[in-house]
């Protein structure tokens, strides 16, 4: 299929949380094809220097869509497998590269996006807003008049709802779809390390795929970028929960090996009840216990003698005492931090079961994952505001220091709470008691996914 119908498509299927390889591999299962024959398949196969084409399932697109649909793999029945006889099989001839099923929602993240990735602030954060609100309104909207006293609905918003309702689907959104620079940068920050900087850089080289990127000699990578291209198909394949729930085990026993009595929390998406994520992050702390800048360390060279670090750069706190909280509504915090890549073991499969053993057999030779894993520090009296800030949803941290500021005169940040008209911190060993000081009824972490 068309290079962006590709994208958009993998990148539709990873985040409902399934695992795509953009090349043929060894832990390849099921193959989807569109406008393609068994027969051309199996050539094409052949031409990949597979031997046993039986090692895969051989699909038709509408398998895969069936499988978005009902967010998760559906059974590869019949009606969706490629045959040597059935000239007559379930095809779909797209009529453009890009899908038509844009629904509003991906018209506004596309949006945003594209924005993000033309360093305008201003306008991908209010198609971010937009999304937000849309996305959790109690109703369909079906008419202009339904987004009426709605908050974050600009004129650029609003043309584009006026267009979905008209015409089914945004024109905008699919010009960005088939934008050279757009479909460059998507592919870029795909990988770890690369922002919209780097990006920009090797799109002015005159780079347009990664494949250009690996191949240009000149181009220099960062530590962190080579390993980014490194474990590109895991990093890329999003991290299930019970990946999450693995990796938890390892850091509480790495952790409670230096510091027994340590608090170690997942934040992140993961403690807002989603099944997927892109990485994993987790809060450590000690109660009563002076700081120890030695922990961090101490757990990378444990997990680099074990053979479990595949990548990690710490970052040292650059907190100052009784310092103000950032006014910036994005700033990174001062804790000190890592942010590593984790070689997670997966079990073997056990063969004794019916085919789906047949399947995860052939990943034999690599029996992990790679996945990124952040850890975060932080003072014991700060651990409510690290939490409520590590929590997020990034949207959502945003919108609170936002209420602070302009409702309380307060500052917040991930470090503290400062109240401006009498000139001190309050305290707070908890969430709850952060929610409590901003006069609002407490908001729990799955509530907190705008
Ligand atoms: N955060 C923060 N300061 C940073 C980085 C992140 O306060 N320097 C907050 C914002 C959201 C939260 O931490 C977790 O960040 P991500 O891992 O980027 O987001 P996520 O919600 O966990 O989603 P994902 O599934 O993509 O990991
Ligand atoms: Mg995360």
């Amino acid at each position: 299929m068309g290079m962006t119908r590709r994208m958009f498509l993998m990148d539709l299927a990873r985040r409902k949380g399934f695992r795509v390889e953009s090349e043929l591999s060894d832990s390849v299962t099921h193959i989807v094809a569109e406008n393609n024959s068994y027969l051309e398949v199996l050539d094409w196969l052949r031409g990949q220097a597979v031997g046993d084409s039986s090692r895969f399932e051989l699909l038709d697109i509408s398998w895969f869509t069936a499988c978005m649909e009902a967010g998760r793999p559906v059974d590869t029945e019949m009606k969706y497998r490629l045959m040597e006889q059935d000239q007559s099989s379930p095809l779909n001839t797209p009529e453009s590269e890009v899908p038509s099923f844009i629904a509003s929602k991906d018209a506004f993240e596309i949006m945003a996006e594209n924005y993000e990735f033309k360093e305008n602030e201003i306008f991908s954060l209010e198609f971010q807003r937009a999304a937000s609100v849309l996305k959790f309104l109690p109703f369909p909207v079906t008419r202009m008049k339904d987004i009426q006293g709605l908050p974050c609905m600009g004129d650029r918003v609003r043309d584009v709802i006026e267009e979905i309702l008209e015409e089914g689907e945004s024109s905008r959104a699919k010009e960005v779809l088939n934008d050279e620079r757009y479909k460059s940068f998507k592919q870029f920050t795909s990988v770890f390390g690369v922002g919209v900087k780097t990006s920009e850089k090797w799109y002015r080289m005159g780079l347009r795929t990664l494949e250009e990127v690996k191949a240009d000699k000149t181009v220099k990578l960062s530590k962190m970028q080579k390993a980014g291209f490194l474990y590109y198909e895991d990093l890329v394949s999003c991290v299930s929960k019970a990946e999450a729930d693995a990796v938890n085990m390892v850091v509480k026993n790495t952790v409670y090996t230096f510091l027994p009595d340590a608090l170690v929390t997942i934040t992140g998406g993961f403690r807002r009840g989603k099944n997927i994520g892109h990485d994993i992050d987790f809060l450590i702390t000690s109660p009563g216990s002076r700081e120890d800048y030695e922990l961090l360390h101490k757990i990378v060279d444990l997990w680099k003698k074990q053979g479990l670090l595949l990548y990690c750069d710490i970052v040292e706190s650059t907190f100052t005492k009784e310092q103000l909280p950032s006014r910036q509504v994005d700033a990174m915090d001062n804790f000190q931090k890592c942010f590593a890549i984790l070689k997670l073991c997966q079990p073997r499969a056990d063969n004794s079961s019916d085919n789906t053993s047949k399947n995860l057999d052939m990943a034999e030779d690599k029996h992990w994952k790679a996945i990124r894993v952040d850890l975060v520090i932080t003072p014991f009296e700060q651990y409510a505001y690290a939490l409520l800030g590590w929590t997020g949803s990034r949207q959502f941290g945003r919108d609170l220091r936002r209420y602070a500021t302009h409702e309380r005169k307060m500052i917040l940040d991930n470090h503290a709470l400062y109240d401006r008209t009498k000139r001190t911190f309050l305290k707070a060993a908890s969430e709850e008691e952060i929610f409590a000081h901003l006069g609002l009824d407490y908001i729990e972490p799955w509530e907190r996914n705008a």
